[in-house]
């Protein structure tokens, strides 16, 4: 029998996605050693397509820790194109004198990238970590195990373990019942999401109108991500290509929307989950293992990368002179933006969709309450009546200027 490896590091990285990667790459830079356990291999997270768009304040932050190469040639991303009932109107994307914008990068590309910085730096990254568990959270010195690819136990002492594993890794899974909350809500709203080799947007594109909502973005210069509100309980099986091509070109007002190869697609519903608070004894949950919020506003990602940002630095003021208090406000700090970015994702939610007369109730409805996710006649605002108060709402985003300053400041992540 193989003798087990006992190791010790500072942070444990659980989960080798974007904010597990980025923590690595900026707690390397505040001089704090760890190691990254991810249980995929290398060439399947490199290659997992998701978001596809860095927020300014992210651009920035890159820039500022010395890592803007990790960006750099990527496209700007200026403008939102909101083509109502077929109308294309502009919608600025960035605040006037910002100087650089959001980016478009391609998770992968990001992730690509990042794993090139963290191993040309000569960090600890490894892949194809098997049952990873998380022991002592509550103590002094928690301990993480995992079984390498030589199928040898390895046992990890740290300082404090970053839970980088998104929604079902095991670092959530790891905190007791009822040591925290778990805020969840469902929209209500079923997305049909195509990834295919078709060229990206002139702008991203959102449209919205009687044919129903659909969205294109750029993921790199030659592939879109395309998005199509669908029926409740709808499955991959109930869009063949050809009803994907035909609805896509009927919804976005574009006969002649060149086609593609279709790479992925994927049937989900819009949901958001919040956990309070998001730590436990020395485990820190970053990204999607602490929120999940739908892709409509672009947010995922970036939460994640502030999330990375503002506990490297924690963890980086404690171990440069035992300033703890970074730690203790981690989950205050990041709670307040994402409840910040929950409610600019739901607001935009509401309107797209409510303006496209989707019968989806205002307010949506909290996982497991049933039946109020269909709005009926007769409540507060529903139907024709609904619409009408989307319609307006968009149409003032796009005519003032206060209105738009508020998305732009959202969008850039300056909000
Ligand atoms: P990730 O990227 O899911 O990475 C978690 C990593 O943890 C690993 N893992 C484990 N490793 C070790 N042991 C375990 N027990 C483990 N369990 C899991 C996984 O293999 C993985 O490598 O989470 P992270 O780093 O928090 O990053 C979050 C973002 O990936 C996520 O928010 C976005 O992808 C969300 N998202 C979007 N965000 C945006 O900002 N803009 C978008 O346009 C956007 N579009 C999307 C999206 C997510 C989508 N998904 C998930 C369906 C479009 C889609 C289709």
């Amino acid at each position: 029998m193989t003798s087990t490896v006992r190791e010790s590091t500072t942070v444990a990285i659980v989960g080798g996605g974007v904010s597990g990667l980025t923590t690595a790459l900026l707690l390397r830079s505040h001089g704090v050693d760890c190691v990254v356990l991810e249980r995929r291999a290398r060439s399947y997270v490199e290659e997992r397509q998701r978001a596809g768009l860095v927020e300014f304040r992210a651009v920035r932050m890159f820039e500022e820790q010395g890592l803007g190469h990790v960006l750099r040639g990527f496209p700007e991303n200026p403008y939102l194109e909101i083509r109502v009932d077929g109308q294309a109107r502009l919608l600025a994307e960035s605040l006037p004198g910002l100087g650089t914008a959001s980016k478009a990068v391609p998770q992968q590309a990001l992730v690509r990238g990042l794993i090139a910085a963290l191993l040309a730096d000569g960090a600890d990254l490894r892949f194809d970590a098997a049952d990873v568990a998380l022991c002592r959270l509550d103590g002094e010195r928690p301990m993480v195990s995992y079984v390498g690819l030589d199928g040898r136990a390895h046992e990890i002492d740290c300082d404090f373990v970053a839970g980088c594993d998104g929604d079902r890794g095991i670092s959530a899974a790891s905190i007791p019942a009822g040591a925290g909350t778990v805020h969840a809500y469902d929209y209500g709203i079923w997305w049909l999401t195509v990834l295919a080799d078709a060229p990206a947007p002139r702008h991203a594109l959102m449209s919205v109108g009687t044919c129903g909502f659909a969205a294109q973005f750029a993921r790199g210069r030659d592939a879109s991500r395309f998005y199509l509100h669908c029926a409740a309980g709808d499955t991959v099986a109930d869009w063949p290509h050809d009803r994907i091509w035909a609805e896509l070109r009927r919804r976005l007002h574009q006969p002649d929307l060149p086609g593609g190869q279709i790479t992925a697609t994927e049937v989900f519903p819009l949901r958001s989950s919040v956990r309070e608070p998001m730590s436990h004894g020395r485990l820190y949950l970053l990204g999607d293992a602490a929120h999940i919020i739908p892709p409509m506003g672009a947010k995922g990602m970036n939460l994640a990368l502030f999330d990375a940002e503002t506990f490297a630095a924690a963890v980086g003021d404690f171990t440069a002179s035992g300033d703890e208090s970074g730690l203790a406000s981690y989950s205050g700090t990041c709670l307040a933006r994402t409840w910040r970015y929950q409610e600019y994702s739901n607001w935009l939610a509401d309107m797209m969709h409510g303006a496209s007369g989707s019968p989806v109730a205002a307010s949506g409805s909290p996982v497991g309450a049933s039946g109020s996710a269909v709005a009926a006649s007769g409540s507060a605002a529903s139907g024709s009546f609904r619409e009408r108060i989307m319609r307006a709402r968009l149409e003032r985003l796009l005519s003032s200027e206060t209105a738009a300053r508020y998305y732009a400041e959202m969008f850039t992540g300056l909000g």
